[in-house]
């Protein structure tokens, strides 16, 4: 089994003189990534379809595209998806609203989910997630710019069939939710991560969502208004968590999920608080 990894991305800005130095201000804008977990026979057609997801983006041409394909050594960990709900939300203000409750049901206090909150939505999108302490609020990532990235996952063959009929059925099968199901399913599966919170930085893409083990991946339609470039992803840990350990499992432990859960429809939030999956 090997991991391919795609990241799409473009410099943008001025190539700005400044004074004497001539320093080079352009910044890296991110155009698209994918990521999953295949047999050796099936690298060329993968490869082939991340690239043209990558040249292929609303957000424009990349001007570098990075594809890594690297050897799974260890055996990973088989999951079970988490559920996947939508919920019923009509505005942005609605889904601060709902984000909130879904995160204080998770054990989240007041100050962490505000420091989340201002990651999401704020004006400076980072590359990867932001780790928060539930309790304290503080950020506890060791590289704040980069942040961390949750990797070394995909789904088995079976278990995406079987997710894509049911996402079908609900009119909502695309890559970018089965990989985002993935993603929240591993990231849920660390014990020490209590919520994930995650905005898409596609200015064209207004569904978020909100996962815990207790509720769920909770799909958030309108949690940003179109065209807006705000987004972000949030890891909400257990103030006793040993960081080195969190980050080490997201980011280097190869999960496979295997099987899926049951894929729901539209709810209330009160549906969504009051009936937990486990
Ligand atoms: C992303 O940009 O990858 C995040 C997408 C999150 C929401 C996916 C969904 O519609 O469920």
């Amino acid at each position: 089994m090997v991991s391919i990894r795609m990241r799409a991305s473009r410099r943008a800005g001025n190539k700005k003189a400044s004074g004497k130095s001539g320093d080079n201000f352009s910044r890296e804008v991110h155009i698209s990534g994918a990521e999953g977990m295949y047999g050796d026979d099936d690298v060329k057609r993968v490869v082939r379809e991340y690239i043209g997801r990558a040249t292929g983006h609303s957000r424009g041409r990349p001007d570098r595209i990075d594809i890594t394909i690297e050897r799974v050594a260890e055996r990973p960990r088989l999951l079970r998806a988490l559920p996947v709900k939508t919920l019923r939300c009509g505005t942005p203000r609605m889904a601060g609203k709902y984000i909130r409750k879904m995160l204080t049901a998770a054990g989240v206090s007041g100050r962490a989910v505000n420091k989340g909150m201002g990651i999401v939505f704020g004006d400076d999108t980072m590359r990867g997630a932001a780790i928060i302490y539930a309790g304290s609020g503080k950020r506890a990532e060791p590289d704040k710019k980069r942040g961390v990235r949750a990797s070394m996952l995909g789904i088995s063959r079976s278990a995406a069939v079987s997710l894509g009929r049911a996402l079908r059925g609900q009119g909502i099968h695309t890559a970018t939710v089965v990989e985002a199901v993935v993603l929240a399913s591993k990231v849920a599966s660390c014990p020490y991560v209590l919520a994930e919170l995650c905005v898409s930085d596609d200015p064209d893409y207004t569904t978020g969502y909100v996962a815990t083990r207790k509720l769920g991946y909770v799909r958030i339609p309108r949690i940003k208004r179109k065209g807006e470039k705000k987004g972000g992803r949030v890891f909400f840990v257990d103030d006793g968590a040993v960081v080195g350990g969190v980050t080490e499992y997201l980011e280097k432990r190869p999960v496979l999920v295997n099987r899926i859960s049951e894929c729901g429809g539209v709810h209330s939030i009160d549906e969504v608080i009051g009936k937990h999956h486990i």
